[in-house]
């Protein structure tokens, strides 16, 4: 019932980031196959080899999402407008990671679920209650067990397209959420990774892209649905989801949904044929970004990279693009800098204002933060920097 649709080459895990001494190892590196497929049954786009999650969310994690301010900013304003909808008394995220969101609740309030060992560690030291463990059925039943408030809201970001058994999910949700309780889901979307051609939004960690179509499809199963939606421009183009019992007949399905459901299906976001145009889209996509790297680099110019992505790491393995082309990637995260770029090897420098001012070009591995990234180099740019992205399409970007 799944069929492939694109085949990314091997990569290496997106968030491995490695260390001197791992490039010295022979057999360090794991590879896997990207393949992307889609299911006409489920209508669900996703990875074709799975990764253990233990593998990828291990004790060294990574990434911190209080790294942009944009993202900040978008937990903020969502933090309002929960608590001005909703008033909740008792919040669970799942996959709070450094509590960029939950910072804006107060402690008695909220409980994180982190598997993380590291980065939980930093909710836990401000003073959340935080499970460090993956979310499945025997947390969610030691987590009713143990919380004496009945949980009115779950909230989970960037993290439920990481988790490939999406049944035990939303079951598990189910299990400790209220019957008038709500449940808030944001994910990238992929009628936007379509359009922007952005292929870099399959890797490992992200098992699944979802459409509108495709959650309905999985969580009416669980007797949920989608009452109201979010077109977000964070990570490229998300969609938040606000989801409720179908027994709750207190809130109603909005306009937004029925227009979003119309969009997709206008988009034929349901058919296989999307997907083969798609592929064509990412294969010429490759052959144009190699080529503005390769003129680029006959100039003589230098190129560095800006935000060591897990994005990134998917472009340039896919591409074949490595230290020879990239001197090097600058980035804000402490648990990436003085690393290798997974695959490419590409070293991450700290960022450091001043070594933009003697580069030529820098390749935006972070495209889903350009606003923030731009607003923040004017000087570059004023000075004739440029940046170079993939997204929608293969170019050079130049002060305006
Ligand atoms: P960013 C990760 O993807 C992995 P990545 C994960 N699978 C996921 O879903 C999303 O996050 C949520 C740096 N930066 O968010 C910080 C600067 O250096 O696009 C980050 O390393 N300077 C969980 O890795 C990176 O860029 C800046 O000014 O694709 C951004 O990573 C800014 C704004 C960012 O996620
Ligand atoms: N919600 C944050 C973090 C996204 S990163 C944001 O939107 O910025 C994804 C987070 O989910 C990571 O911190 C990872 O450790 C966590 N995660 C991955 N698999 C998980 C699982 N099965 N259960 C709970 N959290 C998980």
């Amino acid at each position: 019932m799944i069929k492939k649709f694109l085949d990314l080459g091997m990569q290496p895990l997106a968030n491995n980031y490695l260390r001197k001494k791992d490039l010295i190892k022979k057999k360090g590196e794991l590879f896997y196959h990207l393949e992307i497929g889609f299911n006409s049954k489920t209508k669900l786009v996703s990875i074709l080899n799975t990764v253990p999650s233990k593998k990828m969310f291990d004790d060294n994690y990574p990434y911190r999402s209080s790294m942009s301010k944009t993202m900040l900013a978008s937990f903020k304003k969502l933090s309002k407008r929960l608590r001005d909808s909703y008033n909740p008394n008792c919040i669970l995220e799942i996959g709070s990671n450094d509590g960029s969101l939950i910072k804006n609740f107060s402690k008695k309030k909220v409980i994180c679920v982190e598997p993380c060992k590291n980065v939980a560690k930093i909710t836990k030291k401000l003073g959340y209650k935080t499970y460090t463990d993956f979310w499945d059925i025997k947390l969610a039943r030691k987590i009713k067990a143990m919380n004496k408030k009945e949980i009115d809201l779950i909230y989970s970001a960037n993290t439920l397209s990481h988790i490939s058994n999406l049944n035990s999910v939303f079951k598990s949700i189910c299990h400790v959420m209220s019957d008038k309780g709500i449940l808030v889901i944001e994910d990238p979307s992929l009628l936007e990774c379509l359009k922007n051609v952005s292929y870099d939004q399959f890797y490992n960690e992200h098992i699944y892209v979802f459409s509108l179509i495709s959650i309905n499809e999985v969580i009416k199963k669980h007797g949920l649905e989608v009452f109201d939606i979010e077109k977000l421009e964070t990570h490229g183009g998300s969609l938040r989801y606000y989801i409720k019992r179908k027994s709750n007949n207190k809130l109603k399905i909005n306009n937004k949904v029925k227009r979003q459901f119309h969009e997709e299906l206008k988009f034929k976001l349901h058919k296989y044929s999307t997907f083969i145009k798609f592929r064509k889209k990412v294969e010429s996509s490759k052959k144009d970004l190699k080529k503005i790297f390769f003129d680029i680099k006959k100039r003589g110019k230098k190129i560095i990279g800006y935000g060591a992505t897990a994005k990134a790491s998917t472009v340039l393995n896919y591409c074949n693009i490595n230290d020879e082309t990239i001197d090097f990637f600058l980035d804000t995260t402490p648990d990436k800098v003085n690393k290798f770029m997974p695959g490419t090897h590409i070293f991450i420098k700290p960022y450091d204002k001043k070594i933009l001012g003697s580069i030529d070009y820098a390749f935006l591995g972070a495209w889903n933060f350009k606003n923030e990234i731009f607003k923040k180099e004017k000087i570059f740019l004023k000075k004739g920097g440029k940046f170079i992205t993939h997204v929608r399409k293969p170019r050079i970007i130049k002060r305006s």
